[in-house]
């Protein structure tokens, strides 16, 4: 029987040790929340993949291999110089970086590059044992670029997929990275490749028309005497868990009634992000300053709860946003409150999943609004949580979530004036227009979910498997 290999940085899960002992627990993030009601389903298939923190010790490393077993997880243990060189270095400040358009907080390093090419090899010196003819590996990611053809050259009778969560920078940009050939080259063992949007696979297909020494028919590569197709599988979301898997639970519920009764009358705008630059909470915040600044008429009648998960704040850039955020949040509070109201209610931590879905159902508008995202996860489970059918989504045009989720405001995320016109906006909006607006978003939502998402990946995969076929039999 033929299996999936499911292979991404992380495992789905994060290990807390406390007095010794490592326990397992669910892992946030747009992967690991999107795969997991997929990956379930099927008991042989086998998620590889760091587990989130070094364990030297090797009894320790084998106690935890034992426990994700069971779960058929295979974790990948990488060394402290490891997850520096090539989790906070390369693969966080050389290519997530560039991939955003953030050219000026991009890094290029030849230790660092090393050390991706090194983890890279050290990921298929595991999977390679693993696969047995007609499996099919679907790799996740930017960290493991160098992947499909490590694969590839050992594996002849696989599938190979390969999906970047991430936008695929325009080839000005992607040219700036010194070992520009080699990704191509790395990312194109894959027999398919998907990005969020048509934009990242044009991108995409014009550097490696630019780079390699490709012959290119429409979204079909012809590289190295292989076939290798691209094309474009927006994300969805677990529509049912948000619209009402969630929302019965008594966890939840509780939630609800403590938020109802903490805000009362109070809007509640939602902002939920992990600390990142490419996220642009800080014009965000200071787009709502603004409208605080504009529009005293809602003094005490408008609160931001804004979320911010930690994440990757040992490198430089992610420490100096959190700093800016804290003092910039702590300045417009200080400027703003009066006795019984804060302006901004500023967490700066993770929320269980029924938190979450308690705020997306209790929130009257959401902003979205990052300076670039592959996809951005949040504003549908937003729109899947409104099972009332009100609420007001903003979102940024550069979001690959913006494609499909026309309805909501669109927002340029550099203009400040903008964000602030689209908040007043969306206070003033009357509930049919709310309603008309989130039940089209809805509709979309529902039908392209996760299962869908991964349904057509695969069908695509089969499908460029017989153009292989057919034309090696030409
Ligand atoms: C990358 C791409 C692309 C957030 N806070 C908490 C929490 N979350 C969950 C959300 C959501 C996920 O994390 C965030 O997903 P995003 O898509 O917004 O962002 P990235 O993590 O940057 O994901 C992105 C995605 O991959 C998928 O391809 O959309 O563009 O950058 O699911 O719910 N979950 C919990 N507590 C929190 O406090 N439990």
């Amino acid at each position: 029987m033929s299996k999936a290999i499911i292979i991404s940085n992380r495992l789905p899960i994060k290990i807390v040790t406390k007095k010794n002992k490592n326990t397992l627990h669910h892992s946030e993030g747009g992967l690991a929340t999107g795969l997991e009601s997929v990956f379930k389903k099927s008991n042989d298939n086998i998620w590889v993949g760091w587990p989130g923190m070094v364990v030297k010790d090797t009894d320790a490393q084998l106690d935890i291999e034992n426990q994700l077993a069971e779960m058929h997880l295979k974790p990948i243990f990488l060394s402290k110089k490891q997850v520096d060189g090539f989790y906070l270095g390369f693969s966080n400040a050389t290519l997530w970086p560039i991939f955003h358009y953030a050219t000026n907080y991009a890094r290029y390093n030849d230790a660092d590059w090393k050390i991706y090419q090194e983890v890279n090899e050290k990921f298929a010196e595991v999977i390679i044992p693993l696969v047995e003819d007609g499996d099919t590996i679907w790799i996740h990611d930017y960290h493991l670029l160098l992947l499909p053809r490590l694969i590839k050259e050992k594996c002849k009778n696989v599938s190979i997929g390969f999906f970047q969560h991430i936008p695929f920078p325009s080839f000005e940009i992607f040219r700036l990275i010194p070992w520009r050939k080699q990704l191509l080259d790395g990312m194109l063992g894959a027999d398919l490749l998907g990005f969020h949007t048509i934009d990242d696979v044009n991108h995409f297909i014009d550097s490696a028309s630019r780079l390699l020494d490709t012959t290119i028919n429409s979204n079909v590569i012809f590289y190295k005497g292989e076939i290798s197709s691209v094309d474009a599988f927006p994300m969805g979301i677990d529509f049912e868990k948000f619209n009402s898997k969630l929302p019965k639970l008594q966890a939840t519920q509780k939630d609800v009634a403590n938020l109802k009764r903490q805000f009362g009358d109070t809007k509640i705008v939602l902002s939920i992000d992990r600390l990142d630059y490419s996220k642009g909470i800080l014009p965000r915040i200071h787009a709502f300053e603004q409208f605080l600044q504009k529009h005293s008429e809602y003094k005490g009648k408008v609160t931001l709860f804004m979320i911010v998960v930690p994440s990757r704040d040992s490198i430089y850039r992610y420490k100096e946003l959190k700093d800016e955020i804290d003092k910039v949040v702590g300045d417009i509070n200080a400027r703003f409150r009066t006795l019984d109201w804060r302006p901004i209610e500023y967490f700066y931590q993770s929320f269980p999943v029924e938190y979450l879905s308690a705020l997306y159902q209790m929130s009257d508008i959401c902003l979205v609004t990052p300076m670039r995202d592959g996809m951005n996860l949040v504003c549908k489970e937003y729109v899947a949580s409104r099972n009332e059918e009100d609420g007001v989504l903003i979102l940024s045009e550069m979001a690959g979530s913006s494609r499909e989720l026309g309805d909501a405001l669109i927002v340029n995320p550099n203009d400040i004036g903008q964000i602030e016109e689209a908040i007043v906006a969306a206070i003033k909006m009357s509930p049919k227009e709310q309603q008309i607006r989130m039940v089209k978003m809805r509709q979309i939502i529902e039908k392209f979910n996760i299962v869908h998402w991964v349904k057509i990946f695969m069908e695509k995969l089969r499908e460029v498997k017989k153009l292989q076929t057919s034309f090696k039999t030409k």
